[in-house]
């Protein structure tokens, strides 16, 4: 039910104004709110909480269906998913009210996820930010890199150094749009997901109360390590969203386009890379949907959630180029958008865990 509901709201919605939300750079706010009424703000938070309570693998089936559609509104559902999650896990009762509550409903629009920093992307135990005591409040100054959602987000989930080197030194804290301190700063120039808004983040003596803090003092680490292992199930799904729609496309056009008097579906070099394409994106898709269920099972789930990812996304890189190949020229230009799904699916390699990262999680648990 929620694959169908995702999948109608995406056909309908936002794959015939993909191309639109990429040029305006900005996806309708009424799109976010649809988003948040039909439950997909929320996919895997409980019912108290206003989520729609059905599970990690769901989730993941949604995801298919909405980066099918547009890959940019795939992203901002994915961040605020993640962060009603976290929340949701560590967070206090009151904390969960106010913004699990919020973000499942749209209340908050979307969540923002202020981890990475531009000297600290891979190794985020590296980060400089420091929250600091003042009285019975926080006192957080830094500079934070690459945050989704963050022009129009309404809590930001953001780490912290509050003492000592390394990864045991960073907490976590919940702070809200608007708190004074707060500063957007520039909307990156991408070059695909352009109707996402991806921005820096200032923490210019940023004061929060003392019960912003999520989850344990020094605690922070785990609990980005652990969001990140169910955003990177999140991720894989995106990229096999993408690459859905780009062999569609190309499953199409193979089908339309003659040449030496046939279509070029008929030809072995064109089947041959629908075949590949179509076998790896059920492999990735098996992928997803195996971490999912590890999870949702309440298992680790972090060397599946780290294979899914790098083997979902690197194929889906692969599909969308060769389909930009069964295109032609035409594929290269702004009349179809499979130009788009090439430039949009680069980043699934890159975000939430490089490739390079993924494999370092897989081999380390694989060698303990
Ligand atoms: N779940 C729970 N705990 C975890 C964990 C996980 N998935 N991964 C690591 N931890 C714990 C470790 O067990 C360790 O705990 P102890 O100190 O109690 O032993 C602690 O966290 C530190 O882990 P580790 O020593 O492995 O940290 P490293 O600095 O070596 O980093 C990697 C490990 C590389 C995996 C981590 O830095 C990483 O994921 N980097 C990529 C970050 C990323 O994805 N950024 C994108 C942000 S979103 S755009």
């Amino acid at each position: 039910m929620v694959r169908d509901t995702a999948r109608a709201f995406s056909e309908k919605t936002l794959a015939p104004n993909a191309a639109r939300f990429e040029r305006e750079e900005k996806i309708p706010r009424e799109v976010l709110a649809e988003l948040a009424r039909l439950g997909l703000m929320s996919v895997n938070i409980p019912a108290r909480y206003e989520g729609a309570e059905a599970g990690a693998v769901a989730y993941a089936l949604a995801m298919f269906e909405i980066a099918r559609g547009c890959a940019s509104t795939a992203v901002t559902m994915a961040v605020t998913n993640m962060v009603g999650e976290v929340i949701e896990k560590f967070g206090t009762d009151a904390q969960r009210d106010r913004f699990v509550k919020g973000l499942a409903t749209g209340e908050l629009v979307a969540g923002a996820f202020a981890l990475s920093e531009p000297e600290a992307g891979s190794d985020p135990g590296a980060m400089r930010t420091t929250a600091e005591r003042k009285g019975d409040r926080w006192v957080i100054s830094g500079t934070k890199a690459w945050i989704s959602n963050a022009e129009f987000a309404g809590v930001f989930v953001v780490w912290a150094r509050t003492g000592g080197a390394g990864t045991a030194g960073i907490s976590t804290f919940l702070v809200p749009a608007g708190t004074p301190g707060l500063v957007v700063g520039k909307h990156e120039d991408k070059m695909g997901l352009r109707g996402s808004c991806t921005c820096a983040l200032t923490l210019d003596g940023c004061e929060i109360p003392e019960d912003a803090l999520l989850g344990e003092l020094g605690g922070g680490f785990k609990i980005a390590m652990m969001a990140l292992d169910g955003g990177r199930i999140g991720i894989g799904a995106q990229a096999s969203g993408i690459a859905t729609a780009a062999l569609e496309a190309g499953v199409a056009y193979a089908r339309d386009r003659k040449q030496f008097g046939k279509s070029i579906g008929e030809f072995q070099a064109i089947q041959w890379m629908i075949a590949d394409s179509r076998t790896e994106l059920d492999a990735a898709k098996l992928l997803v949907l195996r971490a999912a269920q590890l999870k949702q099972a309440g298992a680790f789930f972090s060397r599946e959630a780290a294979m899914a990812k790098v083997f979902a996304t690197e194929k889906a890189g692969l599909i969308c180029d060769r389909m930009l190949q069964v295109h032609g020229g035409y594929g290269y230009t702004k009349d179809f958008a499979v130009e788009r799904h090439v430039r949009d699916v680069r980043v699934t390699r890159i975000y939430e865990g490089t490739s390079e990262i993924q494999r370092t999680v897989i081999a380390r648990n694989v060698l303990r």
